[in-house]
């Protein structure tokens, strides 16, 4: 790994030994079954004894833009819910992530990252994390633990900062951390939130959400602050969104992922037809990509075509192994001057009554 040293992380920390010590503790995807001893250090002896009682309740995950927030609800559901990109506010709205145990559903609500409002979207999708944040039992603090907090992580813990319910840390991308900074950045985010309850910190599990490290061990700690509760889904469901909203989430991920610049953020997409063809099985799937400025569809739809068909091939393959079945897909690019300006055009978009 190439070292950067930022003035912030330029200060080698003197204790190497211990933060080894901490990362064989805490980045380990064995199964070595001492869940129970990691709740019982961030919560006493006694939660070690979870109620034999079910247990349901809504965790908001949260955090700034691309610290992996959908990976991590996807990861933990073991269904992908929830579009990812490496570009940052992918995710648009709250999207909500099932996932049910004999002894507990945690229903996990993935949020946008929080960010600077500048059009009516962004509005919109902060006002998604604070009704998320209304509505929950706990939250899941989700920070990329590699680098120091920034001033987005502390525009986070303000939101949460009025809110009294019990957070839990999830330090993610754990994977990439410099070993010589994990202390001392595991100490910087404990600081975001213990400003708010006196004498205790947030508990927190070091995850990599994209190796699948620590997920057991962060839901053992999510299952201790979860209340108790009945099932309030099938347990076979695992998202409440519609077939045709993750067909059209499917097809923006492979725009986003495939178009650069500010092309990603001016993206919409609504399905016009979604039938089941007579001859052949196949589902019969049109859909039409919104960007706001005519120079923005020359890129999308590419020479000759090229980059539309691209994108159509690339979500054609993930919806027919969301949906079971072979779909023929059809995809349209229109123009909507400025829509993310206009509160109608992302209401529409983002299929949101009002
Ligand atoms: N190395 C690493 N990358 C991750 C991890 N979790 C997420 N990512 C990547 O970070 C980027 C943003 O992920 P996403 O889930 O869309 O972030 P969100 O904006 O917080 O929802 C994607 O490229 C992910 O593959 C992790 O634990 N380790
Ligand atoms: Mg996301």
């Amino acid at each position: 790994m190439t070292k950067t040293t930022t003035s912030k992380n330029s200060a080698r920390t003197n204790n190497d030994d211990n933060n080894k010590h901490v990362i064989t503790q805490y980045i380990d995807h064995k199964n070595d079954n001492n869940n129970q001893d990691i709740v019982a250090a961030f919560f006493g002896e006694s939660a070690r004894e979870l109620t034999t009682d079910h247990k349901a309740g809504y965790i908001a995950v949260v955090g700034k833009p691309n610290v992996g927030k959908s990976t991590l609800v996807n990861a933990l559901i073991g269904h992908k819910v929830a579009i990812v990109s490496p570009k940052p506010q992918t995710t648009r709205r709250r999207i909500l992530g099932i996932l049910t145990r004999p002894e507990a559903q945690i229903l996990f609500v993935d949020t946008p990252g929080v960010h600077e409002v500048r059009h009516s979207l962004n509005k919109v999708m902060m006002r998604e994390v604070d009704e998320a944040l209304a509505d929950c039992d706990a939250v899941l603090f989700v920070v990329d633990i590699s680098h120091s907090p920034t001033e987005d992580d502390h525009n986070v813990a303000k939101r949460i900062a009025g809110l009294d319910r019990p957070v839990i840390f999830a330090l993610n991308k754990a994977d990439t951390v410099d070993p010589r900074f994990l202390l001392q950045n595991v100490v910087a985010y404990e600081a975001l939130i213990k400003t708010r309850t006196a004498n205790t910190t947030a508990p927190y599990m070091l995850t990599s959400a994209t190796r699948g490290d620590n997920l057991e061990k962060l839901l053992a700690m999510v299952l201790v602050v979860l209340p108790e509760g009945p099932e309030y889904y099938p347990p076979d469901q695992y998202t409440d969104q519609t077939e045709r909203v993750m067909v059209a989430e499917l097809i923006r991920e492979q725009a986003i992922r495939n178009l650069s610049q500010e092309v990603p953020h001016a993206l919409a997409v609504m399905i016009d037809e979604f039938a089941e063809r007579k001859r052949g099985g196949a589902a019969y799937i049109a859909a039409t990509i919104f960007i706001e400025r005519d120079s923005q569809k020359g890129i999308l739809i590419g020479d000759g075509g090229k980059m539309l068909k691209r994108i159509g091939a690339a979500a054609r393959k993930n919806i027919e192994a969301e949906l079971g079945r072979s779909v023929f897909l059809e995809l349209w690019v229109k123009v909507r001057e400025q829509w993310r300006s206009n509160t109608r055009a992302v209401n529409e978009f983002l299929d949101i009554q009002e």
